[in-house]
């Protein structure tokens, strides 16, 4: 039956419009994983918090039920990973950043993502503000998947996948940049994947 993988990858390409994927990728039906290091089975979501730490060092916490409750969105987005894949229209649901941010006037410039695990990234406030990215823990219809970010990671679509940090746990506000786990290991500080910003000096 391998003509009918063949023959359904192939409607895919055929459909794709010109000027719908950064250069220098290829569309892919698959979700790969790509993780740096073991995926934490923890936390359950019974002791999973998330954290977020304003310019005056104060951190307020949501645990799972509480952020449950928060108004939540669906996105539809393309997603680009800098090894060159991309996933067309993929459906999540969580909570976005903006409305984290509610009530919190003084944002600084930058933000840093930290996951449970030994991962962080970082990006400018414009970059995560004005419904460009969420915390998502639903996708596809159904829970996160554990080894996709599960119970919740963060989503910026517009910016190479590795932005979006799996098994999120806190984001601090900062007036200061301060690079990531793969932007300190020399991966783009940005990321734009319609400039290919995959590594420092693109
Ligand atoms: N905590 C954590 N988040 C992470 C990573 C990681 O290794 N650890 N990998 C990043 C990279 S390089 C990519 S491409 C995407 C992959 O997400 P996926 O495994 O759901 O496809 O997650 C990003 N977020
Ligand atoms: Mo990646």
């Amino acid at each position: 039956m391998s003509f009918l993988t063949r023959g359904f990858r192939g409607r895919a390409r055929g459909d794709i419009p010109a000027g719908r994927i950064p250069p220098g990728q290829y569309v892919t039906d698959d979700f790969p994983v790509l993780t740096a290091g073991p995926t934490p089975r923890l936390p359950l979501e019974e002791n999973w918090r998330f954290g977020l730490t304003d310019l005056d060092g104060a951190e307020r916490t949501w645990t799972w039920e509480e952020f449950n409750a928060l108004p939540r969105e669906k996105v539809t987005a393309d997603i680009h990973c800098v090894t060159k894949w991309s996933k067309l229209n993929t459906t999540w649901e969580g909570v976005s950043v903006d409305t984290l941010l509610t009530g919190i006037p003084d944002r600084g410039s930058h933000v840093l993502f930290r996951s449970y695990g030994n991962y962080s990234t970082n990006l400018p406030i414009d970059d995560v503000t004005g419904g460009k990215a969420w915390i998502v823990f639903r996708y596809d219809g159904d829970a996160l998947p554990v080894e996709h970010g599960g119970p919740a990671r963060l989503l910026v679509p517009h910016l190479y996948f590795w932005k979006s940090a799996k098994w999120v746990r806190s984001m601090v506000l900062s007036t200061s940049d301060l690079p990531g786990f793969w932007e300190a290991l020399g991966y783009h500080n940005y990321g734009n994947p319609w400039l290919e910003q995959r590594y420092a000096g693109d």
